[in-house]
């Protein structure tokens, strides 16, 4: 890193202090229910787990995740959308432009790569997301793989270069990210407008962002204003240091070499317990434990429950679409045989045979935390 990098690294670090979200912290901003405020320059905005209760996430309880000031509103007709780079013409489309090609329906998870960073032991700075910095909706709109042939893109470019309408001011470096071009061809990346039926709302990109199913939150560029095919990938800070994870391994607390660093692409297993709450009171008798499994570019085959610290685990019913990209829900059946203290854990295997660790890989940036989830519930006396 050069000391550049390291500066705007340690700026962006300071701006997300070590922090610990609680219900004190919940905000409304328009548009949206109460959710936990992580951030409020720009808002970053956390979804509490008593929202996921269908497979749709509704678009005024999904989470925001915004990295710098002043987020842009675009006007529709104003919008414009660049491709230049390796292209054999350069084209500014308009939105009726993308409004033309063939409208695709893609159902994915939206995670962001620092979802659950909380967790991680020893701790590490950033934003304290738990378990709310996830999502699945339907997002629908024009292949990547259309809109780029608009301009006549050169399909042998290794990278396609995307840039929101967000700037960074000040020093603060821009919002670009790059995606390989094979990723970018695939047919269920989208160029989405629409968000669960309705164009997508200005905090989630309005009029249009990238929708790189099963990948991390960071790909999902919001108001896309240029594609670039390019021979090279982006050295901007938004690909390099961030969004990337050690190949191997490192010490918990230690340091991981740049040169060991590469860019995040399909998100790992994981399940997540939504009910009950952590530390909840619930009253003796027959109780339902659910939660959501997604396992990224795969897609999830089980999920297991332990209600006494994970001696003994039983297979939850999952719902039933099984869906690369998109979660499933999941439910188990449970009841307490006495009053007491139940630590009630969660596990997903995935279809390629992925199994949900009992430790999450440590990293530095704490990224792709996907530990067995877990809860503490007190089962009091019925009535
Ligand atoms: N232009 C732009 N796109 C962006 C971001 C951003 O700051 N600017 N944040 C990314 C990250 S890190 C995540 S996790 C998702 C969050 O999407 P959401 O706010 O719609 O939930 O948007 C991604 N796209
Ligand atoms: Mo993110």
């Amino acid at each position: 890193m050069t000391p550049n990098r390291r500066e705007l690294l340690a700026t962006f670090l300071a701006a997300a202090a070590l922090r610990t979200a609680t219900a004190d912290d919940a905000v409304t901003v328009p548009g949206k229910r109460p959710l936990i405020l992580q951030n409020d320059r720009p808002e970053d905005l956390e979804t509490p787990v008593r929202y996921f209760d269908s497979w749709t996430t509704p678009t005024d309880a999904f989470y925001v995740r915004q990295h710098l000031p002043r987020p842009p509103r675009i006007d529709r007709g104003a919008y414009r959308l660049t491709i230049n780079g390796r292209v054999s013409k350069t084209v500014e489309l308009t939105l009726i432009d993308l409004e033309r090609l063939p409208q695709i329906t893609v159902p994915a998870t939206l995670e962001c790569a620092g979802n659950g960073r909380a967790f991680f032991r020893p701790a590490v700075p950033g934003i304290q997301w738990t378990r709310g910095a996830i999502g699945n909706a339907e997002w629908a709109g024009p292949r990547l793989a259309d809109v780029l042939a608009l301009a006549g893109a050169d399909r042998s470019a290794a990278f396609v270069e995307m840039d929101g309408a967000d700037s960074g001011a000040g020093g603060t470096p821009d919002f670009i990210r790059s995606m390989p071009m094979k990723k970018a061809l695939d047919s269920a990346t989208l160029l989405a407008l629409r968000m669960n039926g309705e164009p997508i709302p200005d905090i989630h990109g309005f009029p249009a962002r990238l929708i790189a199913p099963g990948w991390c939150g960071s790909n999902f560029v919001k108001w896309v204003t240029r594609l670039s095919p390019a021979t090279e990938r982006h050295g901007g800070f938004f690909m390099n240091p961030a969004y990337r994870f050690p190949k191997t391994p490192v010490p918990p607390g230690g340091a991981a070499p740049a040169a060991d660093l590469e860019p995040i692409e399909g998100m790992p297993e994981k399940s997540t317990i939504t009910s009950p709450e952590d530390q909840a009171s619930v009253n003796a008798g027959p109780q339902v434990i659910r939660g959501f499994a997604w396992a990224g570019e795969e897609a999830i085959e089980r999920v297991e429950v332990s209600t006494d610290g994970g001696s003994r685990w039983g297979d939850a019913s999952l719902s039933p679409q099984k869906l690369r990209y998109a979660w499933r829900l999941w439910q188990f059946n449970w009841r307490p045989e006495a009053p007491g203290y139940y630590t009630i854990l969660s596990r997903a295997t995935d279809s390629a045979g992925r199994v949900q660790p009992v430790v999450a890989t440590w990293n530095p940036s704490g990224y792709l935390y996907n530990a067995i989830d877990r809860i503490g519930v007190k089962v009091e006396k019925g009535a």
